[in-house]
Order: C-alpha cells, then structure tokens, then sequence
C-alpha cells in the first residue's frame, strides 16, 4: 500500500489526488470536476429531466423575484455581489426584474475565471444593456473581504444553485462564517439549498439513464489521464450513487469493477484497486430548514424569509445577521 510520503507538488490538483488516491478508502474532490469538459457535461445535466434542481430554482426566481427584489433593495441602493457567476440564465430573471422596478443597484459577479466574467458581461450588455456590471475577478473570500473594507452602500450576497451542498456541514459553516464575516447589519444572504424530498427522485437526479452524470463523474479520471499522465481505463469504473434519508447526503463513488493497477506518471504513483474498490468523487447535501437554521446560527447568521417551488423540493432562503 502507499503512504502519504510525499510532500512536494507541482499543483493543488496533484496535491489533491496524490492524498485522495493514497488514502483509505480513496477519494477525489468534487471541485476537480470542472474543466472545460466538466463544465460542458455539468450545462449538460441541468438541462436533464431528472436533475430538478436547476429548474425548481428557475421557478422559485420566476414567481418570486418581485417579491425578492422588494426585499434586496434598500435606502440608497445596494451592490448585488454573486458568487460563482455560471451562465447567469437564473441570475438574469432577478436582473431583470430590478431594472424594470428602476431599482438603483450595480451587479458584481465573482467568478476565479476571467473567461466566464467576460462572456457573461457581454452576453448582459446585449440582453440587459441598462445593467451596470463590475465584473469581479478573485477568489470569493478575497473578493468579499475587499468590498467590505471599502463598500459603505448595502451588499446582497448571493449564490444559487445549491452549491453549499457540495460541502460537507463543517466546511459549509465555515463558509457563511467566512460570509458572515463581510457582512454588515444591514447586508443580506440570498442563497439556494435543495430539500429532503424522495429518496427515489434524488437518486434519479444524480443517476439519470443516459449516463451524462456518470460521464460528469468520471471526468475526474480523465483529467488526471491527460493532465497528470495517468492510464485509467474508464470503463472499468461503475459510476454509483447511494442517498441517505437520515442525513440527506447524496455521495457518488467510482467504483473499480475489477483488481487492476493505475499508474500516474507526474505523482510518481501506482495505485492498485481491489475488484469493487471505490473512489468517494462528490457529495450533494440535502437539507430541511432545522439544519438550515442550525447552519445559519452556527454562523451567526439569522434566516428572515425563504422561497419554495410548487413542490417544495428546493429552497432559497434569506439570511441576515
Ligand atoms: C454544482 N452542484 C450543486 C451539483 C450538485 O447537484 O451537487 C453538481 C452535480 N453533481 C452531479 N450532478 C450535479
């Protein structure tokens, strides 16, 4: 077996995989994924009939963003500040809901790739050309605690997708602490979590039948193939998905179907995989308000208003100090 030996690395992504890969059980982290490939996939899966999260969230911001923007906007405006900025497609209802209210506010998303920030400046001076845009380049926490030191007007913050629950409880309080942090009394939360809701239409989302989603998993391995000179065979890892009720942790796996041997030339690493080993890629968090409150309040953060769709399997909740 392989131990943890090895302390220098040529980047967080080989870090990242020499420890998951050496560990037991082994693992990878989700936020690997999202290459320019994984990317394409992931636009692929909210477009699934399985994968209702996009579209609860959709209709949550279509019936509700009169209502959402009456409780943004504030004396003397605010800055609309959203992290992680996709392709803007929910983003752009509220947008537009806002200017048609003549609501006085500016819109900063933050986003690590300057490619994404451009496309979507352009794509919102051609639909929405009224909008003024500051595109925010940076990491979230950096970006956030720079507009606190400066911004005196109110700050909405804002990220949808229900992209907390890729992290486990621990790291999600970390994070609104992180957000809390830059908050002042007067700024707000706006952010999405996908509720408990049958076990079966979970599991369906993350396991649709024509195999995108186990494509989006195993993108993982071809990542590390052409990025870190590995020779995973993919077909012989089982894209697999459980879903636990209790704790409403979705977790999706690699699974090996057979006893074989991987080597990863730029880790120096042979990785050997029992027949029906595993490989723990993703988790994606389901949540009920007890723990959203308890997540808030372990943060210090208040909930002061939430949002459902018409079957209540997604919400966006408002937080507040
Ligand atoms: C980005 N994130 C919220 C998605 C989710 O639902 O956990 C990623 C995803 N993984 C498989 N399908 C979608």
């Amino acid at each position: 077996m392989n131990t943890n030996t090895r302390t220098t690395f040529a980047s967080s992504f080989e870090e990242d995989c020499y420890k998951g890969l050496t560990s037991y059980p082994k693992y990878l982290l989700s936020k690997y994924i999202y290459d320019k490939k994984g990317d394409k996939l992931f636009q692929e899966i909210m477009e699934l009939p399985e994968y209702y999260l996009t579209r609860c969230e959709y209709d949550i911001l279509e019936k509700h963003s009169a209502k959402i923007a009456g409780y943004m906007d504030g004396p003397g405006g605010f800055d609309l500040i959203e992290l992680g900025a996709g392709d803007g497609k929910k983003t752009k209802l509220l947008l537009r809901e806002l200017v048609a209210q003549k609501i006085d506010f500016n819109y900063l998303p933050v986003d690590i790739s300057e490619n994404v920030l451009l496309e979507l400046e352009a794509s919102l001076k051609s639909e929405i050309p009224e909008l003024e845009v500051k595109i925010q380049q940076g990491t979230y926490f950096k970006t956030l605690e720079k507009l606190a030191d400066f911004n005196t007007r109110k700050k909405v913050i804002m990220m949808l997708g229900s992209n907390i629950g890729n992290l486990l409880h621990k790291d999600a309080i970390d994070f609104l602490t992180n957000i809390s942090a830059a908050m002042s009394d007067k700024d707000m939360l706006f952010m999405g979590f996908d509720q408990k809701k049958h076990p079966q239409t979970v599991l369906d989302a993350y396991n649709d039948p024509t195999g995108v989603t186990a494509a989006f998993n195993k993108n993982h391995l071809e990542r590390i193939n052409s990025e870190l000179g590995g020779n995973f065979d993919i077909d012989t890892f089982l894209h697999w998905e459980t879903y636990d009720p209790e704790s409403g942790t979705a977790k999706s796996f690699l699974v090996s179907k057979i006893d074989q041997k991987v080597s990863i030339e730029s880790l120096g690493l042979e990785v050997h995989f029992d027949a029906w080993e595993t490989i723990h890629t993703e988790i994606s968090q389901k949540y009920d308000d007890q723990v959203v409150n308890w997540l808030a309040d372990q943060a210090r953060l208040k909930v002061t208003n939430a949002f459902t769709d018409k079957k209540g399997y997604y919400k966006n909740y408002i937080f507040q100090k």
